[in-house]
């Protein structure tokens, strides 16, 4: 292991973090994540209401990866009993809302449990809240503001839905977040042939796995070269050479969703790998690709 990693205001344990979304629902699965090697966790998307989420179908597996429209399922405030158990572990507290007000109730709940905040401007399939959101740059600046006013840091999880990924990152920088996530998952469907409807309850959503990860690298490499604050890489990152590829193209940490999914472990195994005693240190390869 690594020893103590910094990045966008945080202390982590490793360049790798648990997603949000995935196993980010209880404090106990949370824990199990940090003991199995995750460096840092990040929980499912807090709103400002308690939300039961979409009718089913809401997940399915699809050759390249995972369709979910899971509709953001979750107890909002109550959510808060769940993190006493980790205070002071590397936990960070994905929020989302309508505008700047309610991502800042919504922080205000969370200010004394997080070590940041990651804001979900990004949901593909989420009416009023997400992208709807997350591709006004003037929106994001003014939802990151108002949260980073409570001093703690703020990292903003980005759509790859826009056309232009870095107007965003860059509104985020002057908001005042202290690092970027890119990316949240890629806007699908699928239609059962022999239902003649589509599959998912929602009827589209999110594409995760392993079919988003050259999206990502895309929209890590354009941050990395438009912003001065950290880029934190995510979609599609199953490997150790996938980790040092989002890291070669400019991601100072690493979170990893989908795979967890098919193995718990993953975060041992990528760490074993990334910290091999003869392995180049990860830091020292963040945006070599751009030399
Ligand atoms: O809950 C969801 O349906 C969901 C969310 Br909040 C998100 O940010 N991304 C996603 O693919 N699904």
């Amino acid at each position: 292991q690594p020893g103590d990693i910094d990045v966008g205001g945080v202390t982590l344990r490793n360049h790798l973090l648990l997603a949000a979304g995935v196993l980010g629902t209880t404090g106990a699965s949370l824990q199990r994540l940090l003991k199995l090697g995750a460096g840092g966790v990040v929980t499912k998307s807090i709103g400002p209401e308690p939300n039961a989420g979409h009718h089913g179908p809401c997940l399915i597996r699809t050759e390249c990866g995972v369709l979910n429209a899971m509709g953001l399922p979750n107890p909002s405030k109550n959510f808060v009993e769940e993190l006493a158990p980790l205070e002071g572990e590397p936990v960070i507290v994905s929020i989302f809302g309508k505008d700047p007000e309610e991502f800042k109730e919504v922080a205000g709940w969370f200010a004394e449990h997080a070590k940041a905040f990651e804001l979900n401007v990004s949901c593909p399939h989420a009416a009023g809240y997400g992208a709807a959101i997350g591709t006004d740059p003037e929106t994001v600046l003014e939802c990151t503001r108002a949260v980073a006013s409570y001093g703690v840091p703020v990292w903003v999880k980005l759509t790859p839905n826009v056309t232009d990924i870095t107007t965003i990152g860059l509104a985020a920088e002057k908001g005042g977040a202290s690092a970027i996530v890119a990316i949240n998952t890629v806007r699908g469907m699928r239609i059962s042939t022999a239902m003649r409807r589509p599959v998912l309850g929602n009827r589209t959503g999110g594409l995760s796995g392993k079919a988003i990860f050259p999206i990502a690298v895309k929209c890590v490499w354009d941050l990395y070269a438009a912003c001065t604050i950290p880029v934190i890489g995510c979609g599609g990152v199953s490997t150790a050479e996938d980790v040092i590829e989002m890291m070669m193209a400019g991601a100072q940490a690493v979170e990893i969703g989908t795979a967890v999914m098919d193995d718990v472990r993953v975060f041992d195994g990528i760490a074993q790998k990334l910290y091999a005693k003869d392995g180049a240190d990860p830091a020292s390869i963040v945006g070599v690709a751009h030399d």
